[in-house]
Parts: C-alpha cells; sequence; structure tokens
C-alpha cells in the first residue's frame, strides 16, 4: 500500500515536472493570431454597393466587429499583395463590439484585392498574449468614386449610372439597371432581332438593318 502510494507521488512528480517544463515553452512560442469572425467594412458616403465590397481609394470607411471582450485592443490593418500597413487603432466598447472611422489608403492599388484586417489583444494579455484577427472579406479597389448622375451611388456600383434612381434592380440580369434598360425583360436586348425587345418593344440603340443593294 504505502509502496503504491510512492509509485503514485513519484508519478505525479514526474508528470509537474513535464508540465512545467512544456508551459513556458508553450508561451513562448507566441503563436501567430488565430483568424476569428467577420470584420465589415462599410461605405459613410454612399449607398451600399451591389457589389457588397467595392470602394473607391480614399473611401471613408467604418469598420464593424463583434465578439470582443469590452476594452480589447484592436490594431486595424489594410493589407495589398505582400504589403501591410495600420490604418486605425481602436477599443472594443462595452459591448464587445468594434466601430472604427478609417479610410481605403488613398495612395491603394486599384485593381488589385485588398484585405482589411483587425488584431485583437484580449484584455489582460495585451500586448504580447493572445490574440485574434477579425478578417473582411475581399475588397475590389476602384480608382475614384465619382457619382455622375448625383443619386448617391458610385458609378463603379450603379447598373444606370447616368440616370439618377436607387431601383438596382435588374430583371434580366444583362448588367443594366430595370430603370436603364431599353429592353429590361430580355438580356439580349433585341441585338439578335433587329431591336425588338423580347417584350415586342423596341431598343433604340440597335442600329436598324442597313438596306442591301
Ligand atoms: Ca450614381
Ligand atoms: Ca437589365
Ligand atoms: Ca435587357
Amino acid at each position: 500500500m504505502i509502496r503504491n502510494v510512492e509509485r503514485t507521488v513519484h508519478l505525479l512528480g514526474i508528470g509537474l515536472f513535464v508540465w512545467l517544463l512544456a508551459a513556458p515553452l508553450a508561451a513562448e512560442e507566441n503563436p501567430a493570431p488565430r483568424m476569428r469572425g467577420k470584420l465589415w467594412v462599410n461605405p459613410v458616403d454612399f449607398q451600399e454597393c451591389a457589389r457588397e465590397s467595392a470602394f473607391a481609394l480614399g473611401d471613408p470607411i467604418t469598420l464593424t466587429g463583434n465578439g470582443l471582450q469590452p476594452g480589447d485592443a484592436v490594431v486595424v490593418t489594410f493589407e495589398q499583395g505582400d504589403a501591410v500597413r495600420e490604418i486605425a487603432r481602436g477599443k472594443a466598447n462595452a459591448q464587445g463590439a468594434i466601430s472604427i472611422r478609417s479610410q481605403i489608403p488613398a495612395d491603394a492599388i486599384a485593381g488589385t484585392e485588398a484585405r482589411i484586417h483587425a488584431t485583437v489583444q484580449t484584455g489582460a494579455d495585451a500586448p504580447t498574449g493572445n490574440s485574434f484577427v477579425l478578417n473582411s472579406a475581399p475588397l475590389q479597389l476602384f480608382p475614384d468614386s465619382r457619382d455622375s448622375d448625383g443619386d448617391g451611388i458610385k458609378d463603379m456600383c450603379d447598373n444606370c449610372p447616368n440616370l439618377a434612381s436607387t431601383d438596382l434592380m435588374d430583371s434580366d440580369g444583362d448588367g443594366l439597371g430595370d430603370p436603364c434598360d431599353p429592353c429590361p425583360t430580355d438580356p439580349d436586348n433585341g441585338t439578335t432581332s433587329n431591336g425588338v425587345c423580347a417584350d415586342g418593344n423596341t431598343n433604340p440603340n440597335v442600329p436598324l438593318p442597313q438596306p442591301t443593294h
């Protein structure tokens, strides 16, 4: 009996020694931040694009996310290719959410996909302990945020860029919004039927066939 107790104490001692050895090693490894959750990138000046994640260089944005602890410190970075730069800092509010203003860098590269990350340092572990990353969807970047018809929807998102209308419905899916589509129920727009739309109306943009001699 005494022998068994001695053996158990001995094994416990070995276990404790191994744990003490392993614990500092694990802490020193300081693993790369884990991806967790999603970061929403919201436009400030314009209505949201039909394509959710299209922005122009210099666009002001609000970054929102949740699932954090109150007071967590957040560093927001903009990543494009191998280049990563900090664009904002903030803290989680009492509900564990963030709402941070920033902007798409004006000198970012249009036409190249980008992402925004929010690296969260949790509570007492900051700045070296546990961290995780909220990750935005891939962002498409456009050179400017022109709004030719002034309806609050940028040209790059507006399927009727020269006709003021916030109706982005595109019933036939041809990329032209219903309000400016000469054949709103005809994706072919009458181009193979001498300008006659599927509904019998005429598309004035299709040149009439020239008489042959
Ligand atoms: Ca517009
Ligand atoms: Ca259409
Ligand atoms: Ca059409």
